[in-house]
């Protein structure tokens, strides 16, 4: 006979990481299903490719009825939660708010889940913010957390409710604690694309220069494309847990700006400014994976490398720019 088909919900899905995910599910034979929030105008560029292969589900965080709503019309196996306010700089100006969608947004859909379905397998994306201003470096699962943003503040809170869920109710709920990790489909506001875009605009003559803000900031930095498959190995295991995913190894601002613009054979120092306004109030300085406990029991190992995605990032912004988008 053949195996049921799985049914998956991602919240977030026009995102980076919720659409990269279902491009991964869709490859494992899922039938997926998208929570998509109210818009004056559509945003499915992300997810464009796979458009056509998911149901659309009108919903949002902010609003508990619409996730019982979407979880009762998918019926799925299986909850990715990647819907947040993930912009670390806008939690500042919007601190109220990033605590209502990245912070209380996952008791809204935990709950939701417990009352529809409490078999449902749960992913919560937890972040590598929450070890913000730590002195312990690498940092793993058992590092302790010193969160130093709103954002950051709200993910703690997401990820200490998806734990108590866990504990509760013996719901599998699992963690991931994602370092930073980009690629083409990244939003323009994070460091990484702000500098890939601008780059190629000034190879090809469309922009001067680029103004950042704190230039010794240190991330460990991947490629999105490989972290939703260690989501997904999260979920497939015999009892939930929380994992730490990252590389290992860490780069500051200024090393990315200069492997961009090296890629385009352009001198860095000619075109970037720093701009004292756009230095945060409080910033995280350095932060670095030890992600052995994925290692050993998800099997899970990033494949591409820090130029690599540096050098697909800047060559995906030329060719776009190119194209005249
Ligand atoms: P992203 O590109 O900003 O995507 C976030 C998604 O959440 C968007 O599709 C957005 O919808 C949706 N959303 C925002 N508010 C919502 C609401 N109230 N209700 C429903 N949907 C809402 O973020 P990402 O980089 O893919 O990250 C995915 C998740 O992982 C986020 O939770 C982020 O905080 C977390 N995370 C990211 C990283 C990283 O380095 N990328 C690292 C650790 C953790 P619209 O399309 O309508 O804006
Ligand atoms: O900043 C510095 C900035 O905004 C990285 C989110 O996905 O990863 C992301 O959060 C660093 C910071 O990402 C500019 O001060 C300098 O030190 O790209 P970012 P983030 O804050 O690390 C974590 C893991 C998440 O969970 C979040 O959702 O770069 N920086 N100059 C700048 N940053 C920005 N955005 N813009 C600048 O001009």
């Amino acid at each position: 006979m053949k195996p049921k088909q799985k049914s998956a919900l991602i919240t977030g899905i026009c995102g980076q990481d919720g659409s990269y995910l279902a491009d991964f599910l869709l490859a494992k034979g899922y039938r997926i299903f998208g929570l998509e929030r109210r818009a004056s105008k559509k945003n499915r560029e992300n997810i464009s490719a796979s458009m056509h292969n998911v149901t659309f589900l009108s919903g949002d965080l902010l609003d508990e009825a619409s996730l019982v709503h979407a979880l009762k019309k998918a019926k799925p196996d299986e909850v990715y939660n990647l819907a947040a306010q993930s912009f670390v700089g806008d939690s500042w100006p919007q601190p109220v708010y990033t605590g209502e969608v990245t912070g209380l947004g996952v008791t809204r859909i935990l709950e939701a889940v417990r009352q529809v379905n409490p078999k449902i397998k749960f992913y919560q994306a937890s972040s590598s913010e929450m070890f913000g201003g730590s002195k312990e470096s690498p940092q793993n699962e058992k590092t302790h957390f010193y969160p130093r943003s709103p954002y950051g503040v709200a993910k703690l809170y997401g990820h200490w409710i998806t734990i108590n869920y866990r504990e509760s109710y013996g719901m599998f709920a699992a963690s991931g604690i994602l370092f930073n990790h980009e690629s083409p489909r990244r939003g323009m506001e994070f460091v990484t694309r702000k500098i890939t875009h601008r780059a190629a605009e000034i190879k090809l003559g469309l922009a001067k220069e680029l103004r950042l803000g704190n230039l010794d900031a240190k991330r460990d930095w991947g490629f999105a494309g490989d972290y939703v498959e260690a989501m997904w190995l999260m979920l497939q295991q015999d009892t939930p847990g929380d994992y730490v995913i990252g590389t290992g190894i860490t780069h500051s601002v200024r090393e990315f700006v200069e492997a961009a613009f090296a890629h385009l054979k352009l001198d860095w120092k000619k075109y970037v400014k720093v701009d004292k306004t756009l230095l945060r109030p409080a910033d995280v300085h350095l932060l670095l994976a030890d992600a052995r406990r994925a290692h050993k029991e998800l099997k899970w190992k990033p494949k591409v490398g820090f130029q690599e995605l540096v050098q697909m990032m800047v060559d995906a912004d030329v060719e776009r720019l190119a194209r005249g988008q």
